[in-house]
């Protein structure tokens, strides 16, 4: 074998490897993110986004999510958004609903209605807004909006993964608890194979 076909085959494994590390830092690698309330317990249902430099703040025209209605309750209870989503307000129920918001985020109201409003509400400003139901008192959701597209809600384990570019940035937690005024915690994420921390302080 020549020298010169050592190093040109050495040359494509660096460049493959260049290349590989290149679409992993591109198109993000998935991330672990567990948050342990101030009991030392892990939270289920937070709201837990990263804030990744050079992203876009807003979501693409177009990008749709859905807050339903089913058996007199909001599914789901906490929906999280990228800002600039619009959302549909879906009733899955016999009866009927008037879902309304006071909040700054984005107050609005669809009143008393049956199957799909016509018009989505677009949530075009970060924050979080407290959604109800006129008819039934007890019906409660939130939908949270970030300006980030790197998002996600624990599951019962406190877990979340979300595929975020390899580096260093900033992830925030809000859960309905803290409530709509309070923009969560914020703390360093530096992307690692194991799954990022989150401790809550006492509320
Ligand atoms: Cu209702």
């Amino acid at each position: 074998m020549r020298p010169t076909s050592v190093h040109a085959s050495a040359r494509r494994a660096a460049s493959a490897c260049l290349l590989a590390l290149w679409a992993a830092s591109a198109h993000g690698a998935p991330q672990t993110i567990q948050v342990i309330n101030f009991e030392g317990q892990p939270q289920v249902g937070a709201a837990v986004s990263v804030m990744v430099r050079g992203t876009r703040p807003a979501a693409p025209p177009g990008t749709l999510a859905e807050m339903g209605q089913r058996q007199r309750a909001f599914v789901p209870a906490l929906l999280v958004v990228q800002t600039g989503t619009a959302v549909n307000f879906p009733n899955f129920d016999t009866v009927r609903h008037h879902v309304y918001s006071f909040s700054p985020t984005k107050p609005f109201e669809i009143k008393l209605y049956a199957g799909t409003p016509a018009a989505p509400v677009v949530f075009d400003k970060a924050g979080t807004a407290t959604l109800g139901c006129n008819i039934h008192d007890r019906m409660l959701a939130h939908i949270h909006v970030v300006d980030t597209p790197f998002f996600g809600v624990t599951d019962a384990l406190g877990r979340v993964t979300i595929d975020v570019p390899d580096g260093e940035h900033r992830v925030r937690v809000w859960m309905p608890a803290m409530g709509e005024g309070r923009p969560g915690v914020e703390q360093a994420l530096r992307t690692a194979s194991t799954p990022v921390i989150v401790r809550l302080a006492a509320p």
